[in-house]
């Protein structure tokens, strides 16, 4: 077993203080009526800070600082000059983007390749694109002089606790909408940082409002009654919650849901290409992503030749210190989201699948899942129809495309799926039939910022980014 120690020069580039304060009208204050969290590094369980965890005044006081900014700075704004803050916030993003990186991985556990090479490139590149948007959307076909809807609530998960930062703010700050976010509350730490490139950009108080706390936080800005705008992602479960909350109200909803994509592999792909695919589509992140690749549907005449190639890639993952620039598989968020993981990986067992993970050293502090695969799965397991959100990959085989069409769909969910043949006109037959808001044609995972991203069905409703994703923020 090895000890967890972070490597000292790269966590020297954060300067984390004891405790933080909520990001309200342009400052950082203590709670009026809310206590606290403490945040660990779920890979070593180490305390990183506390954070202040808002009541029902502290969203309050959010909600009248962003509708005050709204209707005096933001709303009233021209869209060019609104264009020069999100420009401006972007190449700080940039500048700041190491230290950024650094404190994303201590405080959600993901791999300091993907904060650093995936997240971060992402983030800045949401700001930069809806930067662009700002000055332009009388030409975006919503009619002449589009108009903001007012003050967004935006509450989002801990898988890329950044990255759905960008994908709420950006959007919303170039429509002329102000915003008050509540992150996870196992990740509130960049969102906080982001605070700070808030004030270093001049932007104007109020305009952004970062208020932390867990659910019960969430639930008081979702139901405050001076909120034009919900926009949510996170479990299928709250976002229920959310919809009858805010049915008979005038707010308007958009929510991006769990997923359990299928990730099909034809005898004609080509096997190494396709095996890196499913590599990223299920282990990417520790597989906590909404549109993971996580039921494998592979052709039979493949499947043998497939599974071996794929445990052979697995046996080179590497699982460990998620601050180690080699490191492929970082650390599970959250002992409960590790509890679940486990639960739906015996519940695998017990219904007859068969497991099998590389051999693996996990260490012994902090939360650590091996990568796994499930073979000898069926449609009614537990684990071919429930999202595990974790790095466990289900394997199911088929005959013929409409059959892959008939087991891909049979989901309630619908966010994603992707395809591994060489024949175009199968590639289009299927993502004709494949009921998912994505399908990655030769790759998964795949993400930029002009492409609207959302779901069908209970993955969700609304897109995000693309022109799509700015109608979500608009009267039109
Ligand atoms: O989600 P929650 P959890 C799935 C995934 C995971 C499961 C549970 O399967 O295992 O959900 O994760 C806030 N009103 N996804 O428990 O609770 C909460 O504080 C308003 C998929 O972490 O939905 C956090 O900020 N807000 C998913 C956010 O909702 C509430 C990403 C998400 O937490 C609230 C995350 C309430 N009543 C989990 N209750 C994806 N689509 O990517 C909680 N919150």
């Amino acid at each position: 077993m090895f000890e967890y120690a972070p490597a000292p020069e790269s966590r020297s580039v954060v300067r984390l203080q004891p405790a933080y304060g909520l990001f309200v009208d342009g400052e950082f204050v203590d709670p009026i009526d809310g206590g606290s969290l403490t945040s660990i590094n779920p890979a070593s369980e180490e305390v990183l800070a506390e954070v202040a965890s808002g009541g029902v005044d502290d969203v309050d006081r959010a909600v009248r600082a962003a509708r005050t900014a709204y209707d005096r700075v933001w709303g009233p704004m021209p869209g060019r000059d609104r264009a020069k803050y999100l420009f401006r916030i972007a190449r700080l993003i940039q500048e700041r983007s190491r230290e950024l990186a650094v404190l994303e991985s201590l405080d959600n556990g993901k791999p300091i390749k993907e904060s650093r090479d995936v997240d971060l490139p992402l983030v800045a590149a949401h700001f930069f694109y809806h930067a662009g948007w700002a000055d332009k959307l009388d030409h975006a076909g919503f009619g002449p002089d589009p108009q903001p809807l007012g003050v967004a609530a935006q509450i989002i998960p801990w898988n890329f606790p950044l990255l759905m930062l960008a994908w709420k703010i950006a959007p919303a700050l170039a429509t002329g909408n102000t915003v008050v976010l509540k992150p996870a509350e196992t990740t509130s730490l960049t969102a906080l940082l982001f605070a700070e490139i808030c004030q270093q950009a001049d932007l104007p108080a109020g305009v952004v409002n970062i208020v932390t706390g867990a659910g019960e936080t969430g639930r008081a800005l979702v139901e405050h009654h001076d909120v034009d705008k919900v926009a949510f992602t996170g479990s299928t479960e709250v976002g229920k919650a959310i919809a009858r909350a805010v049915a008979g109200t005038d707010t308007t909803l958009t929510l991006e849901l769990g997923g359990k994509a299928a990730n099909i592999v034809f005898d004609d792909a080509p096997v190494d290409q396709a095996v890196e695919g499913i590599v990223n589509g299920i282990f990417f992140n520790q597989g906590h992503v909404c549109c993971a690749g996580s039921r494998l549907l592979l052709q039979e005449s493949v499947a043998d030749q497939v599974l071996a190639s794929l445990k052979r890639r697995m046996a080179q993952l590497r699982v460990g210190d998620p601050l180690d620039k080699n490191t492929d598989i970082g650390a599970i968020n959250s002992a409960a989201q590790l509890a679940r993981i486990r639960e739906l990986s015996d519940a695998g067992t017990a219904e007859g699948a068969q497991r099998w993970s590389p051999p693996c050293e996990l260490p012994d502090r902090g939360f650590w899942f091996a990568p796994t695969i499930f073979t000898g799965v069926t449609q009614a397991h537990r684990i071919a129809r429930e999202e595990i959100f974790g790095p466990v990959l289900s394997v199911l085989t088929f005959r013929t495309p409409a059959e892959a069409v008939e087991k891909a769909n049979n989901t309630p969910y619908g966010l994603s799926a992707g395809v591994w043949t060489e024949k175009g006109s199968r590639m289009l037959w299927l993502a004709d039939r494949l009921r998912a808001g994505v399908v990655w044609a030769n790759t998964f995972n795949k993400f930029d910022p002009t492409s609207p991203f959302g779901g069908y069905q209970e993955s969700g409703y609304g897109r995000e980014g693309g022109r799509h994703g700015l109608e979500a923020y608009l009267n039109v």
